[in-house]
């Protein structure tokens, strides 16, 4: 296995937004993010993934941008933003930026000349379709609900929008699109910066033709099959490699909503020359109902769980591919509320949470405030909810007859807003959790007396300090980045158990899932005379032997076996 800088690292998601207010106004920014440098590099983050900082009418936080080579006013300046890069590069860390090339703003120079006339040199940057006001040229559905087409008066046309109606699509069958948008990397990489974090690129090639949906499965969208790795996504990244990427020592991670394991590793396997790693969802969608989130809570199982992960473990460890891992990020519920237990054993099952996602065999990502335990957002009203998808499908069920009111949508949005983890971050106890000396953006999660960060770095059995230990371990076992993945007790409802092998060197993981105590047995093919007990969650207990245990609520065990 091919030793790479990215795959020894720890990954660290700033939400810009939410995460330090430098200037009172209730709004993170690129000063705040400064100030907390020393934190990062404390906890042991090697990479930043900046969410988008460029300028942006904030339809969906900075994922609409209207200026790829300017910075958002509320977060500060160009000057502010090059002060961030040299002080992470100071201290040995690294910056990649979110890359945002599926759609623009509306706002964008490109869209504001494609939609003023059918002639326009840039009409056919994105995608416009003819149509009778009233009946879009095909039956897709946006990704935050209603359709994905737009009706523009101004040529009588519609143009596609996979997102919100103010992030129209790009259209990469254009060269010269493409070209723009390479010689626009480009710029941003001889600035220093340390890769890129793609958004939604593998919805960047539709198929042509843009074919009514005949066969939408539950969980998708509406259209996603004629657009989720489409038809020339691969030509497009390997294009992009050739003219851009390959030409600097960098981190790519692609982020690409229901992608499978078999498409997934021909974007990362190596000989392929495209991508590093990718962001898939199949465990976001473990828990997700049938019908979509709209149609219920999350139950899910371990077992499936297990199956899903062990089976992208499996196929990029045979195919040369490389995992990212991540439990949490912007756009999903707190991992803590979802995986584990935020009540009775928040800090127990944070912790289990977090040995899970260390000492996986990939490049872990932690998102802002999982250090600390951050838990979802109790909701109790929809003045409280800021995210644009969670208000766009909240009016479309309405319109369908679905709900009535916020009550009929309360547990629904408890469970799955993206708000949930786009909350301040609670850095202590005093007023809005000292994110802000303003009004906040957004609400403060109640909990942030008890869930801050300065609670954490007071007490040495915190969550912080159980992650930043955690992060040591991995450094200083190359099993834990290298090592082979293997499962075991793979029937197990309450345990998930793996091995990670390297050349004769074996660690093996114990994770109980389950608030009950739970008997741990190592299967008999499991042959060794000494172990060493490397990481735990609970006080360390005089165990003589490992062959039996009886794990407690929540218990993580990892042991060097020889
Ligand atoms: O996300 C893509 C995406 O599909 C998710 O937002 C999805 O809605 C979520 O996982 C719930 O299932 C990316 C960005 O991460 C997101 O913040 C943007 O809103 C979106 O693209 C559009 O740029």
């Amino acid at each position: 296995m091919e030793q790479q800088w990215w795959k020894e690292a720890v990954a660290y998601e700033i939400y810009p937004r939410s995460f330090n207010d430098s200037d009172g106004d209730g709004i993170g920014d690129l000063q705040g993010i400064i100030e907390k440098v020393d934190y990062l590099d404390k906890l042991g983050i090697d990479v930043v993934w900046l969410g988008p900082v460029y300028q942006s009418p904030n339809a969906d936080n900075g994922y609409d941008i209207s200026d790829y080579k300017a910075i958002m006013d509320e977060f500060g300046t160009l000057d502010d933003w090059e002060e961030l890069l040299d002080e992470l590069h100071n201290r040995d860390m690294k910056l990649i930026m979110d890359l945002v090339v599926n759609h623009t703003s509306d706002e964008h120079q490109w869209f504001v000349e494609s939609r003023s006339a059918k002639d326009n040199d840039y009409r056919d940057y994105y995608i416009w379709r003819s149509g009778e006001e009233g009946t879009p040229p095909n039956n897709w559905e946006s990704n935050f609900g209603g359709s994905a087409w737009q009706y523009d008066e101004e040529t009588g046309e519609y143009y596609l929008h996979l997102f919100h109606q103010k992030q129209p699509d790009l259209n990469w069958e254009n060269p010269d699109l493409r070209t723009e948008i390479y010689e626009m990397m480009k710029w941003w990489l001889d600035k220093g910066i340390d890769g890129f974090r793609m958004d939604v690129i593998n919805f960047i090639s539709k198929e042509p033709e843009l074919p009514d949906d005949k066969d939408n499965e539950g969980e998708l969208p509406t259209g996603a099959n004629h657009y989720v790795d489409g038809p020339k996504v691969h030509d497009y990244l390997q294009e992009m490699n050739q003219e851009v990427l390959s030409n600097y020592d960098i981190l790519t991670v692609g982020e690409m909503p229901f992608v499978d394991v078999d498409e997934g590793v021909k974007y990362v396997s190596s000989d392929r020359d495209e991508l590093n790693m990718l962001f898939h969802f199949e465990h976001m969608l473990v828990d997700t109902p049938e019908g979509g989130r709209w149609s219920g809570t999350g139950e899910w199982k371990l077992t499936d769980l297990k199956e899903i992960i062990t089976k992208w473990q499996v196929e990029m460890q045979e195919q040369n591919g490389w995992n990212s891992l991540y439990l949490n990020n912007h756009d999903q519920p707190r991992a803590v509320s979802r995986f584990a237990n935020d009540e009775e054993y928040r800090v127990e099952s944070a912790k289990m949470l977090a040995t899970l996602l260390l000492t996986l065999r990939g490049t872990p990502y932690l998102y802002q405030g999982e250090e600390i335990g951050m838990t979802n957002f109790p909701f109790e009203s929809l003045e409280q909810v800021q995210d644009v998808d969670t208000l766009n499908k909240f009016k479309e069920e309405k319109k369908k007859g679905n709900i009535d009111n916020f009550a009929d949508a309360k547990e629904i949005i408890r469970t799955w807003s993206r708000d949930n983890s786009r909350t301040p971050m609670q850095w202590d106890n005093s007023e809005q959790a000292g994110f802000s000396d303003g009004e906040p953006w957004i609400d403060v999660n109640p909990n942030y007396e008890e869930i801050n960060v300065a609670a954490n770095l007071a007490n040495p059995n915190s969550i912080f300090h159980y992650y930043q230990d955690l992060i040591d371990l991995r450094k200083s076992e190359d099993v834990l980045v290298y090592g082979d993945y293997r499962l075991l007790l793979e029937d197990s409802q309450s345990i998930y158990s793996y091995l990670r092998v390297l050349e004769g060197e074996r660690v093996l993981v114990m994770l109980n899932f389950s608030a009950d105590e739970t008997k741990f047995e190592l299967p008999q093919d499991i042959d060794f005379s000494e172990q060493e007990l490397l990481i735990n969650n609970y006080e360390v207990r005089a165990d003589s032997e490992i062959k039996e245990i009886d794990l407690k609520p929540y218990e993580a065990r990892v042991y060097k076996l020889s």
